[in-house]
């Protein structure tokens, strides 16, 4: 680890990225995939500091836990540790999430002429106001330090989303590649899907209405072949096939449903399943992105949140999401994801969402297509630039 012997000038394309896993995979999951990015795409030399280094090697299988400094994907990952006063901060430090930096780090940013770029990296809504609030400075109480906010989204007035680079080409390559999707299937230990079974990946968290859903799809008019990763919703699968002991590798069977539980894989292989089934149930934030990237029709459950405001945020995406779809196509979306937000009525909502979905199909490559153009890594580090010569401009103004 560098000292930091100087207290002129900053190292150049460094960046710093902090993340405090609150709970499951999606703080990991957008900080591991900004900071492969910012290496692999832009040539940053990132430092990821993470104080959950289990959670990561579920993403990347690599990552050694107990190693407090290890390089994996261009990455250098880092324990986060207690003191950082003899360590010298990144030109770009990102903080995930208002994950709250230590402090002995933002002395040390405090020190620097110039100073690092500091932006508190926020969690993806489609409610309006993020659009006012993107890219707002906060001044630190103590310090002479700035810290900008920096809202992902999905206007041009937000920070956009995350996407690499050639994501949406290698999405299209796959999903008219019957080989690729083949040896993707095998790689998962299941033969290439028969066709006209329709296939459905699954990642939630525990959820009520998921008796009813599965109840449906058992009685259905398509044959279903359900495909769960090891998770939180695992324990209900088993409870309704009367299985104590559900784990990967388990297939049930009952009417013209079949459900598969599939291991928990790595970040860019989760794109893979969701590039090669037909609908996707996410959560989160991570994964409900990539399964737009997918182009293919999804269903979302929100995080919920104690104090209730997650129903805004569902509501806000639904009506820019629904708001080119015909009013069927719309009132079966927004009647699938109330009921599987709400826990209750999955099963009877979704006759009229599988009825649509040949037109919900072309809407989700359409919006895949329409969000592209707003790619968060590019607009961070334009953002950041611009930051780095206002600095710059106010130092030779001294
Ligand atoms: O795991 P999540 O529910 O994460 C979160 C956290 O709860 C967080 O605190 C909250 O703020 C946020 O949601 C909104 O869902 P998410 O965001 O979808 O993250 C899951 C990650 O796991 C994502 O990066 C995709 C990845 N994943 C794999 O890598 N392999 C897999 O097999 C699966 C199913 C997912």
């Amino acid at each position: 680890m560098e000292l930091m012997s100087s207290k002129r000038g900053l190292a150049a394309q460094r960046c710093d990225i902090f993340c405090n896993v609150v709970d499951n995979f999606g703080d990991i999951g957008v900080s591991w995939r900004l900071a492969r990015q910012l290496a692999a795409e832009y040539g940053y030399c990132v430092r990821l500091w993470v104080d959950d280094l289990p959670s990561l090697s579920r993403l990347c299988n690599a990552v050694d836990a107990s190693l407090a400094e290890q390089c994996q994907r261009g990455v250098e990952i880092c324990r986060w540790r207690g003191d950082f006063s003899k360590m010298r901060p990144a030109g770009l430090v990102i903080e995930a999430f208002g994950c709250a930096l230590p402090e002995s780090y933002i002395d040390a940013m405090a020190e620097l002429v110039p100073q690092p770029v500091w932006i508190n990296l926020e969690y993806l809504s489609a409610e309006a106001w993020i659009q006012g609030c993107h890219g707002l400075p906060s001044p630190h109480p103590r310090l002479p330090l700035t810290k900008y906010y920096f809202f992902p989204g999905f206007t041009e007035q937000t920070g956009g989303l995350l996407l690499e680079r050639d994501l949406l080409q290698r999405r299209d390559v796959f999903q008219r590649d019957a080989a690729l999707q083949q040896a993707f299937w095998q790689s998962v230990g299941i033969a290439m899907p028969a066709e006209g079974r329709l296939k459905i990946s699954l990642f939630g968290y525990e959820n009520a209405a998921l008796f009813g859903l599965l109840q449906a799809w058992a009685e259905g008019a398509h044959p279903v072949l359900c495909l769960v990763p090891e998770g939180r919703i695992l324990p209900q699968i088993g409870q309704y096939f009367g299985d104590d002991a559900p784990c990967v590798g388990k297939t049930y069977i009952r009417g013209d449903l079949q459900v598969r539980v599939l291991p928990f894989v790595e970040q860019e292989r989760y794109d893979e399943l969701l590039w090669a089934c037909d609908v996707n149930f996410v959560r989160g934030e991570d994964s409900f992105v990539r399964a737009q990237w997918a182009g293919k029709p999804l269903v979302w459950q929100i995080y919920p949140q104690h104090d209730a405001v997650h129903w805004e945020k569902l509501q806000a995406f639904g009506s820019l999401y629904n708001s080119q779809l015909s009013a069927h196509a719309a009132e079966s979306v927004q009647a699938l994801w109330r009921a599987w937000n709400m826990e209750h009525g999955a099963g009877q909502a979704w006759p009229a969402f599988a009825a649509a979905c040949a037109e919900l199909q072309s809407h989700a490559q359409r919006w895949s297509r329409q969000l592209a153009d707003n790619n968060l890594a590019l607009n961070l580090l334009d953002f950041s630039r611009k930051i780095g010569r206002m600095r710059a401009f106010e130092i030779e103004g001294q």
